[in-house]
């Protein structure tokens, strides 16, 4: 059969222009410093923790007392082992959630931990113990707040600022600053001073990112862990915009982990038709968040609704090897310490992740593709079971790939075409399950030269 070996990037990619100007402004979009960083630490842990696991709510009400967090000890030794084992390489923590009570030692309220019966800084101790176990730590802070009485008035920026100050300075390095979109239906009318609170974060954290409701990570739009297809990161440059994010955020308690239905124009945020139509774009690639049971907090109802391995695991196939990063959020309980299933689940978890790549059969590093490379041939030294094949664009130089396929090479010599897809970017992960002597990489679209920083096909 004829598969068209012929007509590729080098010949017709596709009918697209492959140089010329417009094409040089797509790929002029590229991760900055930061952004880079955080492409190479793609799944972390998002840690839901405070008033509302002691009342057993998602939101709370804004009028709780210090005396109802409850807590009596906590074990963040026990949270980091167990979300290490997963294979994650930072923990979120929600610092501060809508009701506003405050994990830490904080000057800005007295509505904080060291006022309760727990009287310890839960920020200090996690931060610590992620130093000490090589994880990344991160903070969550809600700027919507339920309780404090400056909300909606204007010395709300400074307090918010304040308290952003403590925890950027306090707790040492940051890696992300997750600002959270979600807000009552009835929630009074205010205006954030992003721009103020992205300056702070620039000034006392250069190297965190800024997720959200913020210029460096993209949210999903959903959080029941589901992506696009095509998931791009060179994208126009409203998308950035806090307050449209915040539009299609959470604006109510029952809300929790809903999948929102993506509308059309939703579905296709990167192609060349929307970018085209873009004068301004942006590197802004996706984080999805997505929990590890039903809810943010931690309930006992819950415990049987704990996502199997398997369905996380197609929730990090589909993110982390789709071009996103991960954030799995994992609820320590009342007693303090992450629940029994859970831990078994995570441990389980990471091993499936690091069994992806454990047993190479081929991997290479092609690098910029000439025209003569009409499409790439990997020939095994015997005939292999292929699992999984893993593509990395070479981001630097931005996202190039449009449209490729690969085929597997039979014993007898011929093809046979085993995947299809659009963009590849920082990592795709691709399913294949079939023996085959060989595999031919065949990219029939895209923006210039395709950089292949590495494929990799494993066992
Ligand atoms: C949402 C919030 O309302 C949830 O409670 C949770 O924190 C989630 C990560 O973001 O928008």
């Amino acid at each position: 059969m004829d598969y068209c070996f012929d007509k590729n990037w080098t010949t017709d990619n596709n009918n697209a222009a492959l140089e010329g100007a417009e094409v040089e402004r797509y790929i002029s979009a590229v991760p900055s410093k930061r952004q880079l960083a955080a492409a190479s630490k793609p799944f972390y842990a998002f840690v839901h923790f405070g008033m509302n696991t002691a009342t057993g709510r998602e939101w709370g009400s804004g009028k709780e007392t210090v005396s109802q967090f409850d807590i009596e000890k906590i074990n963040p030794a026990q949270w980091v082992t167990a979300i290490k084992a997963s294979g994650a390489t930072g923990i979120i923590l929600t610092c501060k959630h809508h009701d506003g009570f405050c994990l830490w030692n904080t000057a800005a309220t007295d509505f904080n931990v060291m006022n309760s019966k727990l009287k310890t800084d839960i920020v200090k101790l996690l931060s610590k113990e992620c130093a000490a176990q090589g994880m990344d730590f991160g903070v969550y802070l809600s700027p919507w707040d339920m309780h404090d009485s400056r909300y909606g008035k204007s010395e709300y920026n400074d307090y918010f600022c304040e308290q952003l100050t403590e925890l950027l300075t306090g707790y040492g390095k940051i890696f992300e600053v997750w600002f959270d979109g979600a807000k009552g239906r009835d929630a009074v009318d205010f205006e954030y001073d992003w721009e103020r609170y992205y300056k702070l974060v620039r000034e006392l954290q250069p190297d965190a990112n800024i997720a959200i409701c913020g210029p460096d990570i993209r949210w999903i739009g959903n959080e029941a862990g589901k992506t696009r297809n095509s998931e791009f990161s060179v994208v126009p440059s409203y998308l950035r915009d806090a307050e449209k994010t915040s539009e299609k955020s959470q604006h109510g308690e029952d809300e929790a982990g809903r999948l929102l239905k993506l509308d059309s124009k939703d579905e296709d945020l990167g192609s060349r038709s929307v970018l085209s139509k873009s004068a301004d774009i942006c590197w802004y690639p996706a984080e999805v968040d997505v929990s590890i049971r039903k809810g943010w907090f931690y309930s006992p109802k819950g415990n049987i609704t704990v996502k199997s391995v398997r369905k996380l695991f197609n929730i990090y196939l589909t993110s982390v090897g789709n071009n996103c990063s991960l954030l799995l959020n994992i609820p320590p309980d009342k007693k303090g310490v992450i629940h029994k299933k859970e831990v078994k689940t995570l441990k389980r978890l990471g091993r499936m992740i690091a069994s992806v790549t454990a047993e190479p059969v081929l991997t290479a590093q092609p690098g910029k593709l000439s025209k003569d490379e009409g499409f790439l041939d990997f020939d095994f030294k015997e005939k292999s079971r292929i699992k999984y094949a893993v593509i990395s664009e070479d981001i630097t130089q931005s996202q190039r790939v449009e449209v490729f396929e690969l085929f597997i090479k039979k014993a007898d010599g011929t093809f046979k075409p085993v995947y299809k897809g659009t963009n590849i970017g920082s990592k795709k992960i691709i399913k294949i399950g079939e023996s085959c002597t060989g595999i031919r990489f065949i990219i029939r679209q895209s923006r210039s030269a395709p950089i292949i920083k590495e494929i990799g096909f494993y066992k």
